[in-house]
């Protein structure tokens, strides 16, 4: 029985003994109901369902076939959207894109504080690294960090329909030596992982409880660890989803990553081979190797 406070996640999946992408929903711990048995082939359309909690809960109890978790693969949620993602959204992400550069510090400073935030585009949804894929550094970059961030997943009318987790691959020293680099410190192959399922059901406030942690493993040690709190973004959703969809339609809704509040310190690198794993505590981890692309 999937009660209100159930948590809700969809997914995108592929089994063994099916061909394609199938849209699943694990409403009660290790099951992945088959949607696409039910008549459900596409994940945006869904998205588009009024009452989408409602619908879930109802579809959760259809009887529809079911899969072992660890029996799927997932693929990311993203299927026809376009990520963009928000930036200096933290204290602590200003504070340490002021010491990268000194020449773009005023920047950063003001944007924390102006009335706009700062919004940029992000990827193509075939682009998107989907849980186990590898998120790449460039090569031609001598500082890149993972960025750990909390996604939005909106549907047409940007409305916020779930949450999901995001990471913001970044070329630190490319972003500090020029801020109009910043397309090239952020957008590049395998530059942006989205998943492992999109969470449903679940206010904002809600979400402000959740903590983001950030792991990256390298051989058998835990090269870094950080964690901050979803509560410590400085605005509130609906202002950083208002401002994406201002003058500007997004047909397929839209996936919104909302900044980074973890950093690691500035002598620290990703390297080839390393693991990064990202947890919100509602939502669950999404892990990735890192390769040169
Ligand atoms: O302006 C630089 C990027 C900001 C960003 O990606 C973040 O704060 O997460
Ligand atoms: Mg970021």
């Amino acid at each position: 029985m999937v009660t209100p406070s159930t948590s809700l996640k969809l997914c995108r999946f592929t089994t063994a003994a099916s061909a394609g992408v199938r849209i699943g929903l694990i409403a009660n711990g290790h099951t992945v109901l088959d949607l696409t048995a039910a008549g459900v082939p596409r994940m945006t359309a869904l998205l588009e369902r009024p009452e989408l909690a409602d619908e879930l809960r109802r579809l959760s109890d259809a009887g529809l076939p079911g899969h072992p978790l660890e029996a799927i693969r997932l693929f990311t949620p993203v299927e026809s959207q376009e990520v963009w993602a928000a930036g200096v959204t933290y204290l602590r992400s200003k504070e340490a894109r002021m010491e990268e550069s000194e020449f773009s510090a005023s920047a950063y400073d003001r944007v924390y504080d102006a009335v706009r935030p700062e919004i940029f585009f992000k990827s193509l949804p075939e682009k998107v690294v989907s849980p186990g894929g590898a998120v790449g550094i460039r090569r031609d970059a001598r500082w890149s960090v993972p960025e750990p961030e909390l996604a939005l997943v909106t549907n047409s009318s940007g409305s916020i329909v779930g949450f999901t987790i995001g990471n913001d691959m970044s070329s630190r020293d490319i972003e500090g030596e020029n801020l109009l680099y910043l397309p090239q410190a952020k957008i590049y192959t395998a530059s942006c992982a989205v998943g492992p399922w999109i969470v449903v059901g679940h206010t904002e406030d809600d979400v402000r409880q959740w903590s983001i942690q950030l792991e990256i493993h390298r051989a058998a040690r835990t090269v870094f660890a950080g964690e901050t709190r979803a509560g410590q973004i400085k605005r509130p959703f609906a202002e950083l989803v208002e401002y994406l969809f201002r003058s500007q339609a997004f047909p397929h809704g839209a996936v919104l990553l909302t900044g980074a509040g973890i950093v690691p310190d500035d002598s620290f690198t990703l390297e080839a081979g390393d693991s990064v794993r990202i947890t919100i505590s509602g939502i669950g981890t999404l892990e990735n190797p890192v390769a040169v692309v």
